[in-house]
């Protein structure tokens, strides 16, 4: 091997090739820089902030410049260039000077808050003069921030719309983070991103079978246990009965799982048969039976067109095993028998089968929905526009507002020097050109050289990501418990 061991652990080498050169592009003198995060626009027009601090925690945090790392980079970046353009003297410096801690401050809005786009949403600065070029030597790693953030932010939208419908159709809103369940491992591009992805869905949810998602909440952000999940049929286990055996594979499972709620995918060779014949007449005692002891059976179909297919597996369950009217008037499912429908989810498909559903009279209480790639991997920088611009510096004792402001794109403009963001009667500002009290800033100071001075905890930031409707709902059931 060309190099030691530590690539992608070396904080010298998470960085785009152009960045190294920028050392020597400044103008001279430049003493501070400071640059901003900020969702510029796109899909969702609030922004649920999630993921710096797993950066922070596994990459920026500590002794990070080790004399090792200065020489595995400058061997690498002078072969991969051709010349000498690495800055050994300032990586140098931060190791000396620094004892290999970054000379950094990032203020970030907490984790879990929901800001509108077109907010700041951190801020970073260098804290020595001499490490000027630092600022913007981690726009690559810090803006990863993205996936994380945008994750989150496309799974709380999913949320509010099944808290919609809950409301409208079902009892109680209880089962709701239980009711988007991530089936995406498969779908991503790495363990470390479905373990990113799908912590940033479990700020919202609490159905997983990402179990990457469960270690990174609990090493990143302290969380013993942050997803359930249910034991669950998938197609091998079921033809491998061969086509004939498909009713002694879901007998199979009813009896290997007399407990709880088990789900079993029901779409092999034909779903419409298996709901009317296998399960609502050959097992139905069966399912009754296991139903006595808490057991729910929970069938899934897996193909087709989804608002089509789940309406019709509920009619055949329903003609099958009866239905009752709850409190809103509409049918639900004996309590042993639910659905879910875990093909084709995302955001747009996910109301259309709600509104199907609460058409002909069905609650959204009898559904659960899986999610796979649409949750985890059908998004990208552009969903919510990502950047990271300089907005600010101090050139020669000189303060300058900083900004871009293409021609050819208005919405690339980037906002101007010192920046906070104020929350006031419940809404987000950014103030720009240091225009801003400090005192009523929400961003707050999470890292500061080398040190992470703010570590949230997984429950705080549920908390900041919690939805309007379902503050609201909890707020008037505690007022009736107090009523009686
Ligand atoms: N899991 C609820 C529990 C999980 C799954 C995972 C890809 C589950 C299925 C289910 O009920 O059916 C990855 C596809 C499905």
């Amino acid at each position: 091997m060309a190099y030691p061991a530590g690539g992608t652990d070396n904080i010298l080498l998470i960085t785009d090739s152009y960045k190294v050169t920028h050392h020597k592009q400044y103008p001279a003198n430049t003493t501070v820089v400071c640059s901003y995060f900020e969702s510029r626009g796109g899909k969702f027009q609030e922004i649920v902030f999630f993921g710096l601090q797993y950066i922070i925690k596994r990459f920026l945090e500590g002794t990070v410049v080790t004399r090792e790392k200065i020489e595995e980079a400058k061997a690498l970046y002078n072969e991969h260039f051709g010349h000498d353009y690495f800055n050994e003297e300032g990586w140098n410096y931060i190791l000396e000077k620094h004892e290999g801690k970054l000379p950094m401050r990032i203020k970030a809005v907490p984790e879990g808050s929901v800001v509108p786009y077109k907010n700041v949403l951190f801020t970073v600065e260098n804290t020595d003069p001499k490490c000027f070029w630092l600022t913007n030597y981690f726009e690559t790693l810090l803006v990863q921030v993205w996936y994380p953030m945008t994750v989150a932010t496309n799974s709380r939208y999913q949320k509010e719309i099944i808290a919609k419908y809950l409301d409208e159709t079902a009892d109680s809103m209880e089962g709701l983070p239980f009711k988007l369940h991530d089936f995406g491992f498969r779908g991503s591009t790495s363990v470390e991103s479905a373990g990113i992805g799908g912590a940033a869905h479990l700020v919202n949810f609490m159905g997983t079978d990402t179990i990457a998602a469960i270690a990174t909440a609990r090493r990143f952000y302290g969380c013993d246990m942050a997803g359930f999940s249910i034991p669950a049929a998938e197609h091998s286990t079921i033809t491998t009965w061969g086509k004939d055996g498909e009713l002694e594979a879901f007998r199979n499972m009813l009896t290997k799982f007399p407990n709880g709620p088990m789900a079993c995918v029901s779409d092999s060779y034909d779903i419409w048969n298996a709901c009317e014949k296998v399960w609502g007449e050959e097992l139905k005692d069966e399912i009754i039976e296991r139903g006595k002891s808490g057991g729910v059976l929970v069938v899934r179909p897996d193909s087709g067109v989804p608002e089509e297919v789940v309406v019709k597996v509920l009619n055949i369950l329903g003609n099958q095993f009866g239905t009752t009217t709850n409190t809103k008037g509409y049918k639900m499912l004996p309590p042993y028998l639910r659905v879910i429908q875990g093909d084709g989810i995302c955001y747009e498909s996910l109301g259309e089968i709600l509104e199907a559903m609460k058409k002909v009279g069905w609650s959204s209480d009898n559904l659960t929905f899986g999610s796979g790639g649409a949750l985890l991997q059908r998004l990208d920088r552009d969903t919510q526009k990502c950047a990271y611009k300089c907005s600010y510096a101090v050139i020669a004792g000189k303060e300058v507002n900083v900004f871009k402001a293409p021609i050819t794109d208005s919405g690339k403009k980037s906002k101007k020097g010192r920046l906070t963001l104020e929350f006031e009667n419940g809404h987000y500002e950014t103030k720009e050109e240091g225009k801003g009290n400090p005192i009523m800033d929400a961003l707050v100071t999470v890292f500061e050289n080398g040190k992470l001075l703010k570590d949230y905890s997984f429950d705080e930031v549920r908390g900041n990501a919690e939805l309007e409707l379902v503050k609201q709902r909890k707020e008037m059931s505690g007022q009736q418990m107090e009523d009686v």
